[in-house]
């Protein structure tokens, strides 16, 4: 299977390691790291050196303490000039900007994206499926609810007692508004957004249930890395010393059908899903 984005394509027959560039200041586990050109470019060598097939160029924090929403200005002036220097250091690896925004979807597109990664899933920006029916790339829709400042909260967190049922109606919305633009099937990727509007609770219980998921017939992302589930089922406080819990939580999301993983440790992760994936592909008929 191949994943449609633009330019070409990316095979889904091995897990796909996407790498997290956050180019904020407040990230809520590496803020501030990589924000200029420069060091970000390193950090995606670094990053593909390890085994990532994707580099995500992130540039509006969602952090779960409630995130200060950045301008259109402020997040073109963090993004661009890191995609174009990524692309300038590694010309063959794929790049995709995520951004809620139409006009910033556009304009890294320009400098080189060839995925739109959309932690609204098309909800928040209406020309937002244009711009990406009209380039032809790859299209991560991930379900949230709200907006930039209060998504990773617990403030839209209700959904009775079928949060996975919920969520896929949600997510089967956004598709059938993003096929209805013109976003070709092939390019559409799909994400339950883990930590995004729920609870620890209702993230474990979608990362059960991935498998009804999968039957909507895209592929599968998930984005567990570091993230506050894991601390409170280990007890550990800081998210960059999450590595092992991600990885136990990638390998399970692997078993229930996930193919693509957006991490902040590459290298842990790579590893574990390729000795996973040698396991899981021969159960596979
Ligand atoms: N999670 C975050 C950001 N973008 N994109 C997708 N598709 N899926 C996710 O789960 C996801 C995402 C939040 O994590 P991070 O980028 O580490 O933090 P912050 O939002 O504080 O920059």
């Amino acid at each position: 299977m191949i994943w449609r984005i633009r330019g070409g394509g990316l095979a889904l027959d091995r897990p796909v390691v996407v790498g997290i560039l956050n180019v904020t200041p407040d990230s809520f586990s590496d803020g501030g790291t990589y924000s200029d050109p420069a060091t970000a470019a390193v950090r995606a060598r670094d990053m593909v050196a390890e085994g990532a097939n994707l580099i995500d160029v992130g540039g509006e924090s969602t952090r779960p303490q409630g995130a200060t929403p950045v301008s259109e200005e402020e997040e073109l002036a963090r993004v661009i000039p890191v995609i174009r220097a990524v692309r300038d250091a590694l010309p063959d690896t794929p790049v995709s900007i995520d951004t809620v925004k139409a006009s910033v979807a556009q304009a890294g597109i320009e400098a080189g994206a060839a995925v739109v990664n959309d932690v609204s899933g098309f909800r928040l920006d209406a020309a937002m499926p244009r711009v990406c029916a009209d380039t032809g790339v790859g299209v991560i829709l991930m379900h949230s609810r709200g907006t930039v400042a209060d998504m990773a909260t617990y403030a839209h967190a209700t959904y009775g007692s079928d949060v996975t049922g919920t969520v896929i109606a949600e997510l089967a919305a956004q598709v059938t508004r993003a096929r209805d633009a013109g976003v070709h099937r092939d390019t559409i990727v799909l994400d339950p957004g883990i930590g995004f509007s729920k609870r620890s609770d209702h993230s474990l219980q979608l990362l059960a249930n991935l498998p009804q998921l999968v039957t909507l017939g895209y592929p599968v992302l998930v984005g567990v890395s570091r993230k506050r589930f894991i601390g409170e089922i280990t007890d550990v406080q800081i998210p960059a010393e999450r590595v092992d819990g991600t990885v136990g939580a990638n390998v399970a999301a692997l078993m229930l059908g996930a193919r693509l993983f957006r991490v902040h440790d590459v290298a842990a992760n790579r590893r574990a899903l390729d000795v996973a994936w040698e396991i899981v592909r021969r159960g596979l008929r």
